[in-house]
Order: C-alpha cells, then sequence, then structure tokens
C-alpha cells in the first residue's frame, strides 16, 4: 500500500513520460509565456504605455515649479510601504515638497476616509499622489476636489468598467483603455514606472540609469510580497535584483543579508529575511517603522533593525501560541473548521485561518470575539468556495467582504451561534472525504541524471516563484545504504547512497522507523546547492515520501 509521509497532499501527479524528456524542454513546457533567459533591465516597457502618465508628470512638474506640498497616500502592507519608499526617496532628490500619510492597522482599518482629506486641507496640501489604492472611491477624489487638492491615483487593482474621471489621473494597467502590454504589475512598480517617467523630466541620461537601477530592489520586494506572478517585469527586476543583491542602495538590506549571500540566491530570500520584517512593523507596531527602514540610511537605522528584529520575534512566537491553542479547540471532524477565541490578536485571525486549511485542506473560519461581535477571517481550499456558501448567509453579517478563497465578515454576538449551527449542519451534509490536495511532479529522475549540469540547466529559469515555482522532482524505488538522523536532531533525517550529493528530509525524523521497515521509498524532491563551508554540494531537499 502506498502512503505518504507528508501530511500535505495525498495524490502526486507525474507523467511516466517526463523520464526520458529533457529538463529544459519540459521547463519550458511548464511556462506558457515567452521565456526570455537574456532579458535585461533594458527591455523593460516605456512607463508613458500607462494611460494618464503624461498628464501625472505635468501635475507634478507644476507642483514642484510652485513649491506646493506634495502628500503620497496609501496602505500599510509592503507592497504601500516599498510604493511610498520610491516616490518619497526621488522627490526629497529632485526637491519637490513631499511628505506621506499612513494609516493605521486598528484606528483606520481599512479604506479611506474623508477625515484624511480634512487633515491634508488644514495642512495646505495641493497634491494628493495614492499608492496601490483608491482606484475605486470616487466618492473621496470629489471630496478632495471640492476642498481643492488635486489626486493623482496609481494603483493595480481591478478597474471598474466606467472609469471615474475625478482625479488629474488613473495610472493603472487594470485599465480597459491602457494599453500596457502588462498587467501583473504591483503597486510599487506602478510607482516606480511613475518614478522613471518623472526622471526623464528631472534627471540627465546617465543619472537616470544609475538611479533606476538602485531602485531595483525596492520594487522587486513590493512585487514579490504582493503576490505577483514571476514572469516578464516582474522577473526581470527580481533577477536583476538578486545579481546586485551586494551593492544595495540601502543600508538595511544589506545589513539583513550580510551574512546570508551564497551562489544559490533565489526570490524566497524575500519571503525568510524581508518581508517578514516590514510586515512585522505594521502588524505590531506601526508602518512608520517599515518606512524608516528603507529611507533611513543612516547610523541610526541599526537601532531600527533591531526593533523590528524583535517585533518579528514576537510576531513568530504570537502566531504559534495561537496556532497551537487553535489545534487543541477545534473538531477537525467537521467539513468546515471554526474558531474562536476572546484573547486572539486581530491580524492573526487569518494567519490561523489560512493555517488550518493548509493543514486539513478544509474551508476554515477563524474569529475574534469583540465587544458585541465577531469579527472573522475565512479561507478555503481550491475545491471549494467559501463565499458562494457565505454568501447564503449573509443576512446573519454586519459587514462583509471577499475574494475567491478568502473573505471576512462581522456578526453579532447573539446570533453567532444560530448562523454556526446551520452552516455546520450545511457543509458537513457535503461529502469531502474524496478531497485530497495533489503535488505535481515535473520530472521524473534518476539518480546517475543528477548533477551540476542538471541543476545549471534548471537554473536557467531562476529566480522561481509564483506561477515559475521551484521544480519538483521524483526518483523512483531510491537505491540507499542506510538512513540517519542529521547530526545531532532527530527532527530531520538523511539518506545515505553511493552518490555524492546530500538527500535531507527536514521534519520528518518521527518517521525513521516507518521508512527503515518500508520497502520501495520514492522520494520527492527539490534541488538545491549547498556550500557549507565553501564545499558545494548537490543537495536533494525531500518534500515528501512514499
Ligand atoms: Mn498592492
Amino acid at each position: 500500500m502506498q502512503e505518504h509521509l507528508s501530511y500535505k497532499w495525498n495524490i502526486i501527479k507525474y507523467d511516466e513520460k517526463s523520464f526520458s524528456e529533457d529538463i529544459e524542454d519540459i521547463l519550458l513546457k511548464r511556462f506558457n509565456w515567452d521565456f526570455n533567459s537574456n532579458s535585461s533591465l533594458d527591455d523593460l516597457h516605456n512607463p508613458y504605455l500607462l494611460c494618464g502618465m503624461r498628464d501625472a508628470v505635468e501635475r507634478i512638474k507644476k507642483a514642484k515649479e510652485f513649491w506646493q506640498k506634495v502628500m503620497i497616500f496609501g496602505d500599510y502592507d509592503v507592497d504601500w510601504v516599498t510604493s511610498t519608499s520610491i516616490l518619497m526617496h526621488f522627490f526629497k532628490k529632485v526637491w519637490i515638497l513631499a511628505s506621506y500619510r499612513l494609516p493605521h492597522r486598528i484606528d483606520d482599518w481599512y479604506g479611506i476616509k474623508s477625515y484624511f482629506i480634512d487633515e491634508f486641507s488644514s495642512i495646505w496640501v495641493d497634491l494628493v499622489i495614492t499608492v496601490d489604492c483608491w482606484t475605486r472611491d470616487t466618492e473621496v477624489v470629489k471630496y478632495a476636489k471640492s476642498k481643492g487638492i488635486d489626486v493623482i491615483i496609481t494603483d493595480h487593482h481591478t478597474v471598474p468598467d466606467i472609469i471615474p474621471d475625478e482625479a488629474i489621473a488613473l495610472i493603472n494597467p487594470k485599465r480597459g483603455d491602457c494599453v500596457y502590454p502588462f498587467k501583473h504589475l504591483s503597486g510599487a512598480w506602478v510607482a516606480f514606472k511613475l518614478m522613471s517617467a518623472l526622471a526623464e523630466e528631472f534627471l540627465d541620461k546617465k543619472e537616470i540609469k544609475k538611479y533606476i537601477e538602485e531602485t531595483i530592489d525596492i520594487t522587486a520586494i513590493g512585487t514579490v510580497a504582493d503576490c505577483m506572478l514571476l514572469v516578464w517585469e516582474n522577473r526581470i527586476i527580481v533577477e536583476a535584483w538578486l545579481k546586485q543583491i551586494k551593492k544595495s542602495r540601502s543600508r538595511w538590506i544589506r545589513k539583513l543579508i550580510e551574512q546570508k549571500i551564497h551562489d544559490d540566491l533565489d526570490s524566497d530570500i524575500f519571503s525568510y529575511l524581508i518581508w517578514p520584517k516590514l510586515n512585522a512593523a505594521w502588524r505590531m507596531d506601526t508602518p512608520y517603522k517599515a518606512i524608516n527602514l528603507i529611507l533611513n540610511n543612516s547610523d541610526s537605522v541599526e537601532e531600527t533593525i533591531q526593533e523590528i528584529e524583535l517585533l518579528n520575534d514576537n510576531r513568530k512566537q504570537l502566531t504559534f501560541d495561537f496556532f497551537e491553542k487553535a489545534l487543541e479547540n477545534i473538531n477537525s471532524e467537521d467539513n468546515i473548521i471554526f474558531y474562536d477565541s476572546k484573547d486572539i490578536t486581530h491580524w492573526i485571525i487569518w494567519i490561523v485561518a489560512w493555517k488550518l486549511t493548509e493543514k486539513f485542506y478544509r474551508p476554515s473560519i477563524v474569529l475574534k470575539e469583540e465587544s458585541d461581535r465577531y469579527i472573522a477571517s475565512c479561507r478555503s481550499p481550491d475545491y471549494f468556495s467559501i463565499v458562494d456558501i457565505l454568501e447564503k448567509y449573509q443576512d446573519y453579517f454586519l459587514r462583509y467582504g471577499w475574494h475567491k478563497q478568502a473573505a471576512w465578515f462581522s456578526i453579532a454576538k447573539e446570533r453567532y451561534d444560530d448562523f454556526k449551527n446551520e452552516i455546520l449542519k450545511d457543509v458537513n451534509s457535503l461529502d469531502f472525504k474524496d478531497q485530497k490536495k495533489s503535488i505535481s511532479v515535473d520530472k521524473i529522475v534518476s539518480m546517475n541524471e543528477l548533477g551540476f549540469n542538471f541543476l545549471e540547466k534548471v537554473n536557467i529559469f531562476k529566480p522561481f516563484w509564483l506561477w515559475n515555482t521551484k521544480p519538483v522532482f521524483m526518483v523512483k524505488d531510491l537505491d540507499y545504504q542506510r538512513i540517519v538522523y542529521l547530526w545531532q536532531w532527530i527532527d530531520h533525517i538523511k539518506f545515505e547512497t553511493k552518490y555524492w550529493f546530500k538527500i535531507i528530509a527536514f521534519w520528518m525524523g518521527q518517521f525513521m522507523d516507518k521508512i527503515k521497515s518500508s520497502s520501495d521509498i520514492s522520494i520527492i524532491f527539490e534541488l538545491n546547492l549547498d556550500n557549507y563551508n565553501w564545499n558545494k554540494n548537490l543537495q536533494l531537499n525531500i518534500i515528501d515520501i512514499i
């Protein structure tokens, strides 16, 4: 009988034919886009292909000419923090009077409030430039106009059919009338495009090139953090950034990655080194700290780094604790997993919901009790639409909103039990038994095939991230001599074979006896370069064992 050791999936999808195919052909086929491994920063599209760019540039030139006050406004996540930093740094460089305003996670919640406009009006702001938001907030733009404040919107969220025309310009690649060829730009990208159009007005040619090269790191961080597909322009900047990472203009980036640079850098460096720290700033404290980290190049940035690392450690601990608590209190037999708590921190509910859905491959609803109501965050796996089911019960909710696989709502306390009972009864009557998570193997390989040559062919497609994900391989009937624990840690195990490369299964130590007593072991893994102690070696990182 086949058994999967990883809890994450129960089905492995692979094509037997892949055994005889070349890895380059397989990977090329996987990308449903015109792959060009030689593209460079020179291939970035002209910012003027974005609708509204000329109007925006002319208005900002006027602001500079008349010393008008410019206010940058956005959201508080990483895409926004990076977008703001891009414009702020540039405005300072070319002597435009600019400042920025950050909403607070709890006090200001989501979305624009007219009191921001009153605030701007009271300090004589002439022009508001939004980053990563306001495409749909027509009312507030109208309100600003009535107060004599012009608005330029830069954003990448979906655009309504009828484009609001209250703003000086609405720069958004998703506009139906926008000819810009690439639609997957992040908010930071759109800010970068505005900056590069302005650079042509205010800087000389040589300076532009240097300035653009220096700004790609921040743009790349916003792009990866906002989960943009890593193709075309997105891939170009992330690749360029990884190549010049040591020379980053930002002191904090240089500091954070100092000891972590090696030959096999990939986009995951963002997710484990950089953006959790920017996120920790706004989740645990204020997003001003994150901006301070990006824009501050003086000695005092060291202090901010220390502060943020501490916030990040606390964030990790909190998340871990609440997830453990949730695991103790849920009924995992239900088709929809409920967890409600009084003490859970507000921003953690979505992480716990996400982790529950990951672990059980079931929809989940996590709620925080607050005075007279519950605030809920919901997730669902790909086979089930949480939105469809919630829509049936929307009369229960005070407020709600959703995308495809995620949703949130608030509900009055006295109605919660009825809602919970009804939806549980409803969803439990569905048959989820056969819903299994699957992983796709890109190629079945033989141990003889693997080596530096093979890795080099794979790495042409780097950096890997969404869409362009890291390839997954499988060796059937692994021929190994013995398995041991990795050094003294019983958490990880190591397969010893007659081949020179390392085969490691992290966090699978608990399965030692099971593996020892099984014949026919197949491994599913990713390929990495390991250069521990400067010895380059190939490392097979196991993600599942069958
Ligand atoms: Mn964004």
